[in-house]
């Protein structure tokens, strides 16, 4: 596609994003003439695009951009945003055509129909983990911007490593070892930083750069989180990291709020002072840089407020309370629970909550989310999620036993790598009796699989009261929906955009939202606000279905298997059909699980009357 196509792709994306808005909430015109009294906007710096919501202080979406890199700066030759090395399990970005991408979208702003002087207000988020290194005097730059010329042009030898790191890079095994060495164990290192070692947390990427990269690493005078990154570019300096967004680096000591000075410089000398400042999730860091001003339109006095991780700002986007439990289908899967007390599960992450300055966020992350689902549905040539969603109901509910995980690229929950089919007897099989079976294969494979491991970490009681929600592109499909929701046995609440991490950055940009001491934001409401309402409920009678699935799926090793049971972290995948008559028995009311992490099982039970088996 030629770069003009490409152009006119983007405007027209824009601007129909920008038109369906004004049918659905307020019109452009209505803007312009309801005296509102200002604009609020929230960034994603997300895997694929970026995307812009812009809300007046009713929280009413004025509208919403969404700008693809691999549309805007095709010349990258990324795919989706990413250069993905599968067998090496490499993932990288160019930062540049982040910036790039970034101007694009500030262009498609300023040339709708949007006053961008009443912007009040910006908050952000971004995906988590990756890292950006800014060569030294950079920061120069970025405080004497130029108007009449693109933050890419000026930005173009601004960084010292032209590639980051992205989350979906799973290269750095041995660095994680070495870090969880250092400290003396996984368990250490989730003591004081929030997780054991992952490889796409910060940490095991800064050393690789710095064991790989040493030029670039004597060229580099800072290095942000994609999520700080976005903000220095906003605020025309380098901004400080948000706790809770800095909970995802492995380098965060989560006791005392300050970088873990060790770890950082075992990563690399002089990390530590690389790393810059921290700031709480929700401060206000300052007013927009000048350049913004003069070449956009943005009033001199529109604040920003802290960038935070994307899985932060989406939990402030749809109004989420303590003991809530949400799945985001994205690009990855994310699930994550809102906590008063931290729940150190050796696979799990405890974040620091962006919304409460006692609260936790307990996260598992699936690598193998939304990617999956659409190169399955290619494969089956459904055109359409529609197509899609009518081979699903060809299936019956429990997939008359079939099950599948399909992981695509290097999972993170597990660590595992492949496609798996199973029978109803547990043997692998290559192909599956029917498509139907091999799609709802893949749905609720994907859905049993994440029960388990929540229930695994121990965070399944903690939202056992609160409210389940599904957020992310894949919720819009009510078919997935259902699956969900039977195989939790809960009711979903969900809603229509696929936006609620930029919808969260922009209320993150209010007034009332941003941190003020230690109040918590204003969360009630939002859901109502953002139309999150229950949109499919549990057909009790799959319970049964499913319990039996899942208990076949994930029983116990035996003798026979247990050199093969992949279940736990270091290798883990379910183990079929030596249990089959087993599971079944189990799946009434007793039960017990036996997991194992590095080749060590413990024990787990449950007793009569539990209300998930
Ligand atoms: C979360 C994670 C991903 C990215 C994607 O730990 O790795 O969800 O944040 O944006």
């Amino acid at each position: 596609m030629s770069q003009n196509n490409a152009l006119d792709t983007v405007i027209k994306l824009c601007r129909s994003v920008v038109s369906l808005n004004s049918r659905n909430s307020i019109s452009m015109e209505g803007t312009e003439n309801s005296n509102i009294g200002g604009l609020f906007l929230g960034f994603d710096f997300s895997t694929q695009q970026i995307k812009a919501t812009l809300i007046n202080d009713r929280l009413e979406i004025v509208a919403e951009f969404n700008c693809p890199y691999e549309t805007v700066a095709p010349e990258y030759g990324t795919t989706g945003g990413v250069h993905l090395d599968v067998k090496g399990k490499k993932a990288t970005s160019p930062v540049l055509m982040w910036i790039k991408t970034f101007d694009r979208l500030l262009d498609e702003m300023k040339s709708s129909a949007i006053d961008l002087g009443k912007v009040k207000g910006i908050g952000g988020c971004a995906q988590q983990h990756g890292s950006v290194y800014w060569k030294h005097g950079a920061e120069q730059r970025l405080l004497n911007l130029d108007a009449h010329q693109t933050l890419a042009e000026q930005m173009i030898d601004a960084f010292s490593i032209g590639n980051s790191p992205v989350w979906m890079d799973a290269s750095t095994s041995l660095e994680c070892r070495e870090i969880e060495e250092f400290v003396g164990s996984p368990q250490n290192l989730q003591r004081l930083t929030g997780s054991r070692a992952f490889e796409r947390f910060t940490a095991s990427q800064i050393r690789r750069i710095y064991k790989e990269q040493p030029e670039g690493v004597a060229n580099t005078e800072h290095i942000s989180l994609v999520s700080s990154f976005a903000a220095s570019l906003l605020i025309g300096r380098y901004a400080p990291t948000d706790y809770a967004d800095a909970t995802g680096t492995n380098l965060f000591n989560i006791n005392e709020n300050v970088w873990e000075s060790s770890i950082c410089e075992f990563c690399g000398k002089g990390v530590t002072k690389n790393l810059g400042a921290l700031c709480r999730s929700r401060t206000l860091l300052g007013k927009i840089a000048k350049y913004y001003v003069d070449r956009y339109g943005f009033a001199k006095d529109c604040f920003i407020t802290a960038f935070t991780g994307d899985t932060c700002a989406s939990l402030v986007g749809i109004g989420m309370k303590d003991g809530d439990f949400a799945i985001s289908l994205g690009t990855s899967d994310t699930t994550f629970v809102l906590s008063k007390n931290p729940v150190f599960a050796i696979d799990g992450h405890v974040l620091l909550s962006p919304v409460e300055e006692d609260g936790f966020i307990l996260m598992l992350g699936f690598q193998n989310g939304s990617k999956v689902r659409e190169q399955v549905r290619s494969e089956l040539k459904c055109e359409t999620w529609e197509d899609f969603s009518k081979l699903l109901s060809l299936a019956k509910k429990g997939n008359d036993g079939f099950l599948g995980l399909y992981y695509d690229t290097q999972e993170i929950t597990p660590k595992i790598l492949g496609r798996f089919r199973f029978d109803p007897d547990g043997k692998v099989i290559s192909s599956y009796p029917s498509a139907a079976h091999e799609a709802r294969a893949l749905i609720e494979g994907q859905f049993l699989a994440k029960k388990y491991h929540l229930l695994k970490a121990g965070f399944l009681k903690e939202f056992s009261c609160g409210r389940l929600f599904v957020t992310g592109g894949g919720s819009k499909n009510a078919d997935i929906l259902q699956v969900i929701s039977d195989i939790f046995q809960l009711p979903v609440y969900s809603n229509d955009s696929k936006n609620s991490a930029s919808f969260g950055s922009a209320l993150l940009a209010l007034p009332n939202f941003q941190r003020r001491k230690n109040n918590a934001p204003p969360l009630d409401g939002i859901s109502t606000k953002l139309g999150v309402k229950i949109t499919v409920s549990p057909d009790k009678t799959a319970d049964k279905v499913f319990l039996a699935l899942f208990a076949t799926a994930f029983a116990a090793p035996t003798e026979e298997n247990k050199e093969t049971d992949l279940r736990g972290s270091a290798a883990c995948l379910p183990t079929f059909g030596y249990v089959f008559g087993a599971a079944l028995g189990y799946s009434g009311v007793y039960g017990a699980y036996y997991f194992g992490y590095y080749g060590r099982p413990y024990g787990y039970s449950y007793g009569a009357g539990y209300r998930y088996w």
